[in-house]
């Protein structure tokens, strides 16, 4: 039986190419700043967010970690949406690890934070207070939709960083799929924030590691902290060379995973048991739930899904999310919508 994954896009294989690129790497000690595969990685990925240097590291999740830390100290106090990933699934490692204090917003449908809202969340100074210092946004945003947030909006969140002298961190782990979804450069997307996390190994397909891009000065401050945190890896060119396809070779076919998003969208939205929450996807994520005559809930419709070879993800009690990427075809989609059919009985 053909397997349709679409739990999420982290479980992507590296394609062939990678795998060849990855074997035939050159590589040294990437703590002694040797590994030629890895530095080549890191000026590309500098170069892709339009920022002086780029740190490769071994998740998302270490990404965003280093970076806050890298920006604040502890007890200094980050602004970001209650449905941020760095919020919701980083195991509080901001907290855990940097006595950082999270200070959130609601997250707006869209993905945004309202301005006034981070206006009137900037603390002034005082003893009792701790030091507002970083503001953190997601492009796409997971939990809302895989929302983008545009270059507009990216700007007047800038503008109001400046203003105070806050630093802006993205967590751009989907950046590309916002930067395809816009028709617009990566960088475009980058230049109003300090810092941007984006992932390989996510739509892009390579097996580990994602990027942080800043200054060269940042960049410096980030690599001690990953060092910290035990994430200084030795001869990890070998990843980095599946990392160095991903930003030639992927990033322009994600537009692909988005039209069959919507296809899968669209194809659900006709079926009696399912509320499709994102009818017109605008990235690769389509979330959807189960409408109240379903007598079943979430956990169980996976199950039934899975035995027709189909792997969805459960976000709640009757609600799902599904996840397309370069290894979900036309047809991995049809055979989808058809599970659902056959689940629900619609
Ligand atoms: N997200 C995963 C899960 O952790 C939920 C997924 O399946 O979507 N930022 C964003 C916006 C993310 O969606 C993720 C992963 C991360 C950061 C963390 O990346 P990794 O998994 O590489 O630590």
């Amino acid at each position: 039986m053909n397997i349709v994954d679409l739990r999420s896009d982290t479980v992507t294989q590296p394609t062939p190419e990678m795998r060849d690129a990855m074997a035939a790497a050159v590589v040294g000690d990437d703590v002694m700043e040797e590994d030629p595969t890895i530095n080549r990685l890191q000026a590309m990925a500098a170069e892709r967010m339009g920022k002086e240097a780029g740190l490769l590291v071994p998740s998302g999740t270490m990404g965003n970690l280093a970076a806050v830390l890298a920006h604040c100290g502890r007890g200094d106090e980050v602004i970001l949406g209650n449905l941020a990933h760095t919020f919701l699934f980083e195991a509080g490692g901001i907290a855990a690890l940097g006595g950082v204090h999270s200070h959130t917003l609601p997250n707006q449908p869209d993905g945004t934070l309202n301005l006034e809202h981070i206006h009137d969340a900037i603390r002034s100074e005082d003893v009792h207070f701790p030091v507002t210092r970083l503001i953190l946004l997601e492009n796409t945003h997971n939990r809302c939709g895989g929302v983008v947030l545009g270059l507009d909006y990216m700007a007047r969140v800038g503008a109001l960083a400046r203003e105070y002298g806050l630093k802006i961190h993205l967590d751009g782990a989907r950046l590309f799929n916002a930067a395809a979804a816009l028709g617009v450069a990566a960088a475009e997307l980058t230049k109003d924030v300090d810092t941007v996390t984006f992932c390989l190994s996510k739509g892009l397909c390579a097996p580990v590691g994602s990027v942080l891009c800043g200054s060269t000065e940042f960049i410096h401050q980030a690599r001690r902290v990953r060092k910290q945190l035990g994430g200084g890896m030795r001869q990890a060119g070998v990843v980095a060379a599946a990392g160095i396809v991903a930003l030639e070779k992927m990033t322009e076919r994600l537009v692909e995973d988005h039209a069959r998003a919507q296809k899968l969208a669209r194809g659900l939205g006709e079926l009696a048991g399912l509320v499709v929450e994102t009818p017109v996807p605008a990235t690769n994520m389509v979330f959807a739930r189960l409408a109240e005559s379903v007598p079943f809930g979430a956990k169980e419709t996976v199950r039934r899904l899975a035995e027709r070879g189909v792997k969805v993800g459960a976000t709640g009690e009757r609600r799902f999310r599904m996840v397309t990427h370069y290894w979900v075809d036309d047809a991995g989609i049809e055979q989808a919508v058809a599970a659902f059919g056959a689940v629900l009985g619609a």
